[in-house]
């Protein structure tokens, strides 16, 4: 595999696109037509470059779905029902091989699934590092508990310099019923550079992402010869049999299933067959992951994750807001582009035009899987967009009502496939016994859950 340097700048044409969409105004979002947003009708010229190459159908994902919620358990209840699905199209642009664009693909009761298991169970393992570990010593609830089971707004005590100074906790105060009250901050690595962390701090607004499975080095840019922690079962069972099996059914069967083809000869004169998804549909097996927590208005600069030692599939799921992605390929200096967008400038330079790019607005449930040519593309996030987490996940980490959770989710999760929005009409329990996480409800309304997962190693 070709050695790709990870301290390279990204090319002028994207960065320059990048920071035009950080500038962007909601509104000028929503109007944008070169944003390819798969909810929406494509403009003429993104019909010519952006087809459907494949489906997945409801029974399949079915299957996986409902061995992905009882994972690990004896269980012969089917939770999801093939016939609360639609198949989920698969598409690919032009400009961008083997880069395959997944709307809508985990329904919501998945993605309520998906969004427990990362922030309750994985983020309060310790042996999976965030970024804040880097300059904090951080404490953990007691028995593996969620951290959002501890007070949303604690009234901490001031950590004292011997404190601060301590390395061993525990840092949790009990309450006189026996439960937490509060969380005393995190002390820094190093008193010199850094204040004591509030731990409001740690989830409101600071976290920016932790890791699973093989622990990415960040300083090194390198992940460690030494053993990792196991990737979660349950989430690597998902992810491949998502995306390690064969590609997921060829185009003739996408014609046969009914499915509306967006094809059009492009200007290329190019089709995208089924053997060609088959070829670049580089299966992956789960060995590490980054769990991004963006809050509206946070960014990710561009970047390549080019510090794995084999080029599979990658893979990655947005649940809550929607994000704006910026895509670019390096290409041949006389490489024309296919969409006529104004992502061809005539006023750019050569080095700014020698990059294909292209822009896509992500929203909850949808996945792209970077692959083949388009494994090592330079990306970023520019946007996440408030205000736009599905009315589902706006509560959370606030549970529904006992009892009514299964009703209800099915019930959004027809609407959502249908029309993309979840329902009015969820309650909520009111006792703090019923639901532990009452006191954080709404943390989700503005936040964006990215899970970007990679095989490292063959
Ligand atoms: O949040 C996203 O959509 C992309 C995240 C990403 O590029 C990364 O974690 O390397």
């Amino acid at each position: 595999m070709e050695h790709l340097d990870p301290y390279q700048r990204p090319p002028d044409r994207i960065r320059k696109i990048y920071k035009d969409y950080q500038k962007s105004s909601i509104r000028a979002l929503d109007q944008d037509s070169d944003i390819i947003d798969l909810t929406r009708d494509l403009s003429q010229a993104q019909r010519k470059c952006v087809r459907q190459v494949s489906v997945f159908q409801p029974e399949h994902l079915s299957d996986i779905y409902n061995e992905f919620v009882h994972y690990g358990s004896p269980h012969e209840l089917s939770t999801i029902s093939c016939m609360d699905l639609q198949s989920v199209r698969i598409y690919e642009h032009s400009s961008m091989p083997g880069l395959y664009i997944i709307p809508s693909l985990l329904p919501p009761r998945i993605q309520l699934t998906l969004l427990s298991r990362l922030l309750h169970r994985d983020l309060s393992n310790p042996s999976h590092l965030s970024n804040i570990h880097t300059h904090y010593h951080v404490s953990y609830p007691p028995n593996h508990a969620s951290f959002f089971s501890l007070p949303s707004s604690p009234t901490s005590p001031k950590l004292s310099k011997k404190a601060s100074a301590r390395t061993s906790f525990p840092i949790a105060i009990a309450s006189s019923d026996g439960g937490i009250q509060s969380f005393e901050p995190f002390p820094p690595r190093d008193l010199t550079l850094h204040k004591p962390l509030p731990f409001s701090s740690f989830l409101s607004s600071k976290l920016r992402w932790f890791t699973l499975g093989a622990q990415y080095d960040w300083t090194q840019k390198t992940y460690p010869s030494t053993p990792a922690p196991p990737f979660p079962a349950d989430l690597s069972f998902l992810l491949s049999r998502l995306f390690s099996d064969s590609a997921p059914s060829s185009r003739s069967e996408v014609e046969q299933n009914g499915g509306e083809i967006t094809y059009e000869t492009d200007t290329e004169g190019e089709e995208t067959s089924s053997s060609h998804v088959a070829e670049t549909w580089y299966s992956m097996i789960p060995q590490a992951a980054i769990v991004n927590i963006y809050s509206a208005g946070d960014t990710l600069s561009v970047h390549r994750d080019v510090s794995e030692e084999v080029g599979k599939g990658l893979v990655s799921m947005s649940i809550g807001c929607d994000g704006i992605l910026v895509l670019g390929l390096e290409n041949e200096p006389s490489h024309k582009s296919s969409d006529g967008s104004k992502f061809e400038n005539s006023a750019c330079t050569e080095a700014e035009n020698n990059c294909e790019c292209i822009v896509l607005r992500l929203r909850s449930g949808d996945a792209v899987f970077m692959t083949g040519k388009s494994r090592f593309a330079w990306h970023g996030v520019p946007k996440v967009i408030e205000g736009t987490s599905p009315k589902f996940l706006k509560d959370w980490p606030a549970e529904l009502v006992c009892g009514k959770r299964d009703e209800e989710v099915n019930e959004i999760e027809c609407s959502r496939f249908e029309n993309r929005t979840g329902t009015d009409d969820i309650s909520y329990p009111t006792s703090k016994q019923r639901d532990p996480y009452a006191h954080w409800k709404g943390w989700m309304a503005n936040k964006r859950i990215n899970l970007n997962v990679r095989q490292v190693w063959d």
